[in-house]
């Protein structure tokens, strides 16, 4: 037994070391030829849309961390068996090592963005794997017969040695390109008014008026947060346009800028979900960028594609209707931080992210919903997608124990695209609705804190919020789940009052 113990540990240690030099290669070139990188990815594709929405409802950001886990539990498990055979047959050890890295090529060779070149790094896994496997059972052979198990050792601390190297190495090289400390953003040439200060203070527990960029929401399809560079970063813009552009970093910089206070929101964030955020962002007007290209009379899509190959698609007329989309490269004040998009992202006020929010955007092609697909529309969800009016309380929170007396109920509505949040009701136990108070306006596409002063007697009791926006249309209170255009009802939760 502990001998078959022993012969699966070299297997996994012969495949750790083979991806860790693969993925200090892959660095090197594509990061996302790295064949960890890859099958994650492929796993993440591949997990059909209701087990990815439990997922995400069950895991909340750590869901990809989980179902990759597994996966990787997974392929470690096949290394030991690998292992273990290779201990009376090494060919046949080496050949599920093979076999596994074989799979792991399949994921790299069918990403979107494939080049040739990219098999590269599987092929210096399955080298370096077998190779390590190979050098791990001469040297167990050699102590066997011999009795001295320093050789053993050393390969293994070796082989341990290349893992960890690798894998830290490939993160680092990456980093080394430039970086969002490395940009200097120019200043808005249509700047945001100031904003007024929020309820933050006076209301204990409410979220804060602006989102700090380390605290705003992440949702992507990705594993990893990948490290673009912003001196090789350029945007193409092609398709049903009079010129074909192609626009430089440095270029983008040099256009006129705006500065706008954007509440995003993910359609898949459930009532009273935590997946929106508002920040102060800064961009060139996506007018501005078509007025170079000049769009062509054909087009009902945008069909962005991001650094990797993919796609979000957004609706032409919506993009273009004199709403603020814009091409980002600012957020509260900084460089987009790279799990936001740096060096460029795309954001349009109104629209849930799914359709407008593209991050590591590199193409805006002009074509149209018959034509092509993107990666969300290939999964079923809607193509066209405004943000629903909602409110959320933040405080106090579900079965939060209260004492009796004064307590102040708050939280956050929005209303983008609809000039803004005009009310806010608050509904105890069923009774009537009752006006809340409405924090200071951030603008039409910024959402609103309300808090409302409730004397709350011993018991247990209902709490219901609701929004009306300025343009007159309210929050609908049928209930909807996020698939496939943004989940709808009230925010509603039980306190236990002593
Ligand atoms: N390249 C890329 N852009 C993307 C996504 C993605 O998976 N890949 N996710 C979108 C979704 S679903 C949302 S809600 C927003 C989230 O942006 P954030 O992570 O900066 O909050 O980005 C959008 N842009
Ligand atoms: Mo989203």
């Amino acid at each position: 037994m502990r001998t078959r113990l022993l012969w699966a540990g070299y297997g996994v240690l012969a495949t750790l070391a083979g991806i860790g030099l693969a993925h200090a290669v892959a660095s090197l070139t594509d990061p996302g030829s790295s064949p960890v990188l890859a099958v994650g990815s492929a796993v993440i594709d591949l997990t059909p849309t209701p087990m990815k929405e439990w997922a995400i409802r069950t895991f909340g950001s750590a869901d990809k961390i989980i179902l990759v886990g597994s996966v990787l539990v997974g392929v470690l498990a096949l290394a030991g068996v690998a292992g273990i055979l290779a201990r009376r047959r090494l060919a046949l050890g080496a050949g599920l090592l093979i076999a596994l890295v074989a799979i792991a090529g399949v994921a790299v060779m069918t990403r979107p963005s494939v080049r040739p070149l990219d098999i590269v790094p599987t092929v210096v896994a399955a080298v370096a794997a077998v190779a390590a496997l190979v050098l791990l059972s001469r040297k167990q052979q050699h102590a066997t017969t011999s009795g001295g198990r320093r050789g053993v050792l050393l390969a293994m601390g070796a082989l341990g040695v290349t893992a960890a190297v690798g894998g830290i190495a490939g993160r680092l090289i990456g980093g080394l390109r430039l970086r969002p400390e490395d940009v200097t953003l120019p200043m808005p040439s249509d700047a945001a008014p100031p904003l007024p200060r929020g309820l933050d203070d006076q209301v204990p527990g409410i979220t804060s008026f602006t989102t700090p960029n380390k605290d705003f929401y992440r949702v992507d399809t990705r594993l990893d947060t990948p490290i673009v560079s912003a001196d090789d970063w350029t945007l193409t813009v092609d398709g049903d346009v009079e010129n074909k552009l192609t626009i430089t970093f440095e270029e983008l910089l040099d256009m006129p800028m705006i500065e706008r206070d954007i509440t995003l929101t993910c359609v898949s964030n459930s009532v009273g979900g935590q997946y929106v955020g508002s920040a102060r962002w800064l961009g060139v007007p996506l007018r501005d960028i078509f007025d170079k290209a000049g769009v062509g009379r054909r087009a009902d899509q945008i069909l962005s594609t991001d650094f990797d190959g993919m796609t979000i698609s957004t609706p032409l007329d919506l993009a273009t209707d004199g709403r603020d989309a814009m091409i980002v490269v600012g957020m509260n004040g900084d460089p987009l931080p790279r799990e936001h998009g740096f060096p460029v992202r795309m954001l349009i006020p109104g629209l849930y992210g799914f359709i407008s929010a593209t991050k590591w955007l590199t193409k805006l092609t002009l074509t149209t919903y018959a034509e092509q697909d993107a990666y969300w529309t290939k999964r079923d969800w809607a193509t066209d997608a405004p943000i629903k009016i909602s409110a959320r309380i933040d405080t106090p929170k579900a079965l939060a124990q209260l004492d009796a007396g004064d307590v102040v109920v708050g939280g956050v509505a929005w209303a983008q695209e609809r000039d803004g949040i005009e009310k806010v009701q608050v509904r105890i136990d069923g009774g009537p609705w009752t006006d809340a108070r409405l924090g200071p306006d951030g603008g039409e596409n910024y959402w609103r804190q309300w808090f409302y002063p409730w004397q709350a007697k011993s018991g247990s009791h209902r709490l219901a919020v609701r929004a009306v926006a300025g343009s007159g249309e309210a929050q609908t209170a049928v209930r909807a789940e996020p698939f496939p255009n943004g989940a709808s009802g009230l925010h509603e939760l039980i306190v236990n009052v002593a």
